[in-house]
């Protein structure tokens, strides 16, 4: 019905700032084949901080799944809770590769302001519908700019196609989808206010990814 659509209404009435953040200069420069290598590797060490906090962020989208839900949505984040072991020993495989120093890369400024927005959703009075939201969109940033560095017609460079893979796959399109699925029946169900405040999360989210992608392509 005319509810379910929730999500791509916000993605037509924001496609400006969902376009600054999904056709990034960044993501743009991998698929061009132009990407400043020394940019990559920033991105690299980078992300991984932000993605040992995201582990913390999805287990209080979890935590809040289980409070709030009927529990239909469950095993759905919980299989990304548990791909994101995987994900964190690729991240360790792919720095070896490009000589990243984990334990030496420290947090700049638009990474520590997301990792603080993410820390945000533990506080109970966060609803599920917000979580849930902000998570979906989240994913949906990283799958729709990688997908487009393996479209037909890339020049990404072949050793960092299995980084465009990982969320550009067409399976890690579907998680997405399900993800959108749920996030679209909690606001069809959200009142007014509940769903004025995932829109807000939505924004907010698109911001940060903004932020993320400058940050790692800045020369400074
Ligand atoms: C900054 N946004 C950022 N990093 C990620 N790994 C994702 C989204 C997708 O998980």
């Amino acid at each position: 019905g005319v509810e379910a659509a929730t999500t791509a209404a916000w993605m037509a009435r924001h496609r400006g700032m969902y376009e600054r953040a999904t056709r990034h200069p960044f993501t743009v420069s991998i698929r061009d084949g132009t990407v400043d290598l020394s940019a990559f590797r920033r991105w690299l060490g980078q992300d991984y901080m932000f993605v040992k906090e995201f582990v913390a962020f999805l287990a209080s989208v979890l935590l809040k799944c289980c409070r709030q839900s009927d529990g239909s949505d469950m095993e759905i984040i919980l299989g990304g809770l548990a791909s994101l072991s995987d994900e964190l020993s690729w991240f360790k495989k792919e720095a070896e590769k490009w000589s990243v120093n984990l334990a030496e890369v420290s947090p700049l400024k638009s990474n520590t302001e997301y990792c603080r927005f993410l820390q945000s959703f533990s506080e109970p009075e966060i609803s599920y519908v917000v979580a849930i939201t902000t998570f979906w969109i989240i994913e949906t940033v990283y799958q729709d700019s990688f997908a487009f560095c393996i479209e037909e017609g890339n020049k990404t460079p072949p050793e960092l196609l299995g980084t465009c893979q990982r969320w550009g796959s067409p399976e890690f399109k579907q998680y997405c989808q399900s993800l959108q699925r749920i996030a679209d029946r909690c606001l069809a169900e959200a009142s007014a206010d509940a769903a004025r405040s995932a829109e807000e999360a939505f924004l907010r989210v698109l911001e940060l990814e903004i932020g993320f992608w400058d940050m790692s392509s800045s020369r400074s």
